[in-house]
């Protein structure tokens, strides 16, 4: 980095002690985009990285909520409005025991530049708690729910902040959140997105992060004259984007090998195919149950550990931040691995990435290769608002469309000399965006 931009960062770490992963998403964005901030005065002079980096609003509350025991338990609620430049507040919320201010500052800085790359009318935020979903009962989630909301409540709305799921919020605890938003509401509108379709959701939800994630790869592989068909996948996770990333490579002709949670990964050699990627659906989804019954059910092993080992053409990680370090990124190279398409948000450490940059494989962040998930909830916002529903082959086309410009942007920004810089191409054009907004707006 530059010497002004190490100091710009020497600050930001001084003013965000123990955030450690928002440093981090910072410090990756800052990289690519020293050069501009160098080149462009203007970007200067307004401070931008001083504010960018700066969220407009944070709220931290108590979320009480009852047990099936009677017991009274608290967990912590977020909720990161990060940047409102180009369109209200748009981000998932995460449940899950690791979440905290810093964990939901990266994720929500990520999200602008996302959302910014999808070419909808969407800010970034994001929010979500340290309550775990992992063993509790419906009962128990439904509690939890209604008391986040109670909250949450009085700082969203349909052209403010519009929440979604991430992990540990699917489709159950949206309803219950939705259902509690318009009790006390007493509106029915768009306020949160990754609703189910017979009560305003958009087809195609569901699937479009882990469809969009393989639509990319797919685009990368054209690069080099190459496409998912016949490759070995590995895909890391089994949640909501693992599940339809899965779907999409079998569809296109790959062969996924392995999926994961976060007691180890399933090693299935002769292939997921669609009737097993059931079993995965129900068990996941349904039961809620560990990925080792997949093992004992269709014969095959289990490891406790990451799937990174596993020989493969392309890889997907599916579940969650820094999955994947240095020598596992050394691990993927070594063994053929040529594709990396973010599933996850931040999977890859700074290691990492600088492993797959010197290796010069076709490796996508997940701001560009994930934003599949959030573009069709800026779909399902326009489709609320219009008070109508499209199809789900409509939603596809357009989510296809969507993950096919982002990749033209990538190019055309991350173009060197034999080699697709697609981090920093993400990286500068979604600044620009963003920064522009920003500097026609004012000092606000
Ligand atoms: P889910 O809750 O549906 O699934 C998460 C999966 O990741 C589970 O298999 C879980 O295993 C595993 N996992 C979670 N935390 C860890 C951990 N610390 N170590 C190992 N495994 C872990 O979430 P999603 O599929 O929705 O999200 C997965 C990733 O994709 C996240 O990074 C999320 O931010 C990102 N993303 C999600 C989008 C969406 O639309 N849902 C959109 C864009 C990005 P276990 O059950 O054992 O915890
Ligand atoms: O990380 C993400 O982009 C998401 N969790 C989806 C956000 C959304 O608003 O659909």
């Amino acid at each position: 980095m530059s010497s002004a931009v190490d100091t710009l960062m020497n600050e930001i770490i001084k003013k965000n002690p123990n955030q450690p992963e928002f440093l981090q998403a910072v410090q990756e964005v800052l990289e690519d985009i020293s050069p501009i901030i160098k080149s462009d005065i203007k970007y200067k002079d307004a401070n931008l990285i001083e504010r960018i980096v700066e969220p407009e609003r944070v709220f931290i509350f108590r979320v009480p909520w009852l047990d099936d025991n009677g017991k009274l338990n608290v967990n912590r609620g977020y909720r990161v409005q990060f940047n409102s430049a180009l369109g209200p507040y748009k981000g998932g919320l995460r449940f899950h025991p690791t979440v905290n201010l810093s964990v939901l500052k990266f994720l929500g800085f990520e999200q602008i530049f996302k959302n910014a790359l999808t070419g909808l009318p969407i800010g970034g935020g994001k929010g979500g708690s340290d309550f775990d979903p992992r063993g509790k009962s419906n009962n128990e989630v439904m509690s939890f729910c209604q008391s986040f909301m109670i909250e949450l409540s009085k700082y969203i709305g349909y052209s403010t902040d519009v929440p979604a799921g991430d992990i540990g919020v699917g489709s159950r605890e949206i309803g219950f959140l939705f259902g509690q938003y318009k009790r006390l509401k007493n509106v029915f509108d768009g306020t949160l997105t990754g609703k189910k379709i017979n009560w305003g959701g958009s087809q195609a939800r569901t699937e479009a992060t882990g469809y969009g994630t393989v639509y990319f790869a797919e685009h990368m592989l054209n690069t080099r004259g190459e496409s998912i068909k016949n490759k070995n996948v590995v895909i890391s996770g089994s949640g909501n984007v693992a599940q339809y990333a899965c779907k999409k490579v079998i569809e296109l002709g790959g062969k996924v090998v392995t999926l994961s949670d976060s007691s180890g990964y399933i090693y299935d050699q002769n292939g997921i195919d669609l009737e097993k990627l059931d079993f995965i659906l129900q068990l996941k989804n349904v039961r809620r149950g560990r990925i080792k019954e997949y093992a004992d059910k269709f014969n095959c092993s289990f490891h406790e550990e990451k799937p990174w080992k596993v020989p493969c053409d392309v890889a997907l990680p599916c579940a969650t931040q820094n999955e994947i370090n240095q020598s596992d990124a050394e691990q993927l190279v070594k063994n053929g691995c040529f594709c990396v398409s973010e599933g996850a948000n931040m999977p890859c450490d700074a290691d990492a990435i600088s492993t797959f940059k010197m290796a010069k494989i076709l490796h996508a962040p997940g701001k560009a290769s994930n934003a599949g998930g959030v573009a069709t909830s800026g779909l399902e916002m326009s489709q609320n608002s219009l008070r109508l529903s499209w199809s789900f082959d409509e939603v596809d086309i357009k989510l296809q469309n969507i993950m096919k410009n982002i990749h033209t942007t990538c190019v055309e920004y991350g173009k060197e000399k034999d080699y697709i810089n697609y981090f920093k191409g993400a990286n500068i054009s979604s600044f620009i965006k963003v920064a522009d907004g920003m500097l026609d707006q004012g000092s606000v």
